[in-house]
């Protein structure tokens, strides 16, 4: 599929002249332009009011060097990127991600998709993404405490609890948003609610460590309820990555009846048929910061594999992915159809190539887009900054429920917009069009 209607077209073919090479983030603009063509025509007032386009282009693009010291005292540069994409609904909003594969295409891509992803949680964020090219992995704890600092001593002077509020995502956990809050704290000596995911002693929510995988599971229930009369009680599921997403995931899913065969990481993946043992991936994964390779020599009967591809032929009802971008491919969408995969939800932010997607749509699976399913890390991030903002906090319990409540209403107003625009049951096309409708009247209301 590719868009057809010639003003998006034009649209889509000014973001390529102008982002060339920037394939991830052209990815994420097709899909989107591709959804809003039912939308064009209903709405002119809004290609009047040049939406599009704008919506299209970053408020601001901060890009800026990194330097710190490593355990050998040597001077170490890394690059440091904080995308502002889009304020008309709230202050922008969203993670840092710190992993080497991030240039400004892969900030550029997770910060358009963060604009629609935090208008259906209903709570009033804009969009941004940043994170830099620095790999935590197997750097020492103070090694990442003067990185996380020169980023912060920059980063301070673009964000604040009413103008940006950035979080976790890949490599960017507890830790490290420990450090960066502390930075921030020395440098403008106030302490207010400038990132999420903070930890509890100091601001942080309960149940925003579990928010990304139980949202995914909540939204997946519903989903299979409301569109093909299930749930996860004895279905075999897939879940790739092990880090924050994967982790809770598999939690809730076991919790939900699901049995989790399979995690991975960046090196493999590995297999248990008697359902994966928890306690043992955190105590890898969060404790020792380990690989997941370990858990077959820790857990008889269970099998490592190399290359982390392979995860998607193991044959499951539903598949959730929770590692990166663009990992499920064509042929891994094809193997997961042929062993008859009944859901695929994503966790990770665009793991699905748009050919593995069309695969899937094709196939009549179940398909849940990471902006719709994914977005209960960045609803609970909402629901930290106003306990900051009261100065109180919630229980666990109260938290939990605001979220499955939102995930609930996130599915609804996906698929109730999917029939609306003539997809019923297409998810992608209701999540990106129902994103985008209320952020395209905030700022057609606001003017240019
Ligand atoms: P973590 O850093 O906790 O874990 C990432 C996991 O994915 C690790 O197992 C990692 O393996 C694997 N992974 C990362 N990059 C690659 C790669 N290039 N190839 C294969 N595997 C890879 O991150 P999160 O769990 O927080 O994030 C996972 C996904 O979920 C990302 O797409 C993120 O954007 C998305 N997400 C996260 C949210 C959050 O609240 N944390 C919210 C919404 C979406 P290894 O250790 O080998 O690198
Ligand atoms: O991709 C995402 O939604 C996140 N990494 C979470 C962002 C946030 O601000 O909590």
């Amino acid at each position: 599929m590719a868009i057809q209607n010639a003003y998006l077209k034009a649209v889509y073919e000014k973001v390529c002249a102008r982002n060339p090479g920037e394939k991830e983030f052209l990815q994420a603009v097709d899909e989107v332009l591709e959804s809003l063509e039912p939308v064009i025509e209903k709405r002119p007032d809004l290609v009047e009011a040049g939406i599009v386009e704008q919506i299209v282009e970053p408020e601001r693009q901060i890009i800026f060097r990194v330097p710190w010291v490593d355990d050998n005292g040597k001077v170490q540069v890394n690059r440091g990127y904080r995308i502002q994409f889009n304020s008309a609904i709230g202050p922008y909003k969203g993670g840092l991600r710190l992993h080497p594969s991030v240039c400004a295409s892969v900030i550029k891509f997770l910060g358009f998709e963060q604009i629609f992803k935090n208008s259906l949680t209903g709570l009033p964020m804009g969009g941004g993404k940043g994170g830099s090219d620095f790999d935590p992995k197997g750097k020492s704890d103070m090694e990442v405490m003067r990185f996380c600092q020169s980023f912060m001593t920059e980063l301070s002077k673009h964000i604040g609890a009413d103008t940006d509020v950035p979080a976790g995502d890949i490599g960017t956990g507890a830790r490290e948003i420990g450090y960066m809050f502390g930075q921030y704290k020395k440098l403008r000596n106030e302490f207010v609610g400038v990132l999420t995911g903070k930890g509890l002693s100091y601001g942080g929510s309960l149940a925003r460590t579990e928010a990304t995988g139980y949202g995914l599971c909540y939204f997946t229930a519903e989903m299979l309820s409301c569109m093909k009369n299930t749930s996860f009680e004895g279905k075999t599921v897939v879940i790739s990555g092990s880090g924050n997403v994967a982790i809770y995931a598999t939690q809730k899913a076991t919790e939900l009846g699901g049995k989790v065969v399979a995690l991975s990481d960046s090196n493999g993946y590995i297999y248990d048929a008697n359902g994966i043992n928890l306690d043992v991936v955190k105590d890898i994964k969060e404790v020792k910061r380990g690989r997941i390779k370990e858990y077959a020599d820790r857990v008889p009967g269970s099998v490592y594999t190399e290359g982390c591809s392979g995860i998607w032929t193991i044959k499951c009802d539903i598949a959730l992915p929770c590692a990166t971008q663009n990992e499920i491919n064509l042929d891994s969408a094809k193997a997961l159809i042929a062993n008859g995969v009944m859901a695929v939800a994503e966790g990770a932010n665009m793991p699905s190539t748009p050919e593995a997607i069309e695969a899937f749509l094709n196939a009549g699976i179940l398909f849940a887009p990471a902006k719709a399913a994914n977005a209960g890390g960045v609803a609970t991030s909402g629901l930290e900054m106003s306990q900051n903002s009261e100065r109180l906090s919630w229980t666990f319990e109260e938290v939990d429920a605001k979220l499955k409540n939102i995930m609930i209403n996130i599915f609804h107003n996906a698929y109730n917009a999917s029939k609306e625009y003539g997809h019923e049951g297409n998810l992608v096309s209701g999540a990106n069009i129902a994103g985008f409708l209320k952020v395209a009247d905030a700022m057609k209301w606001q003017g240019i």
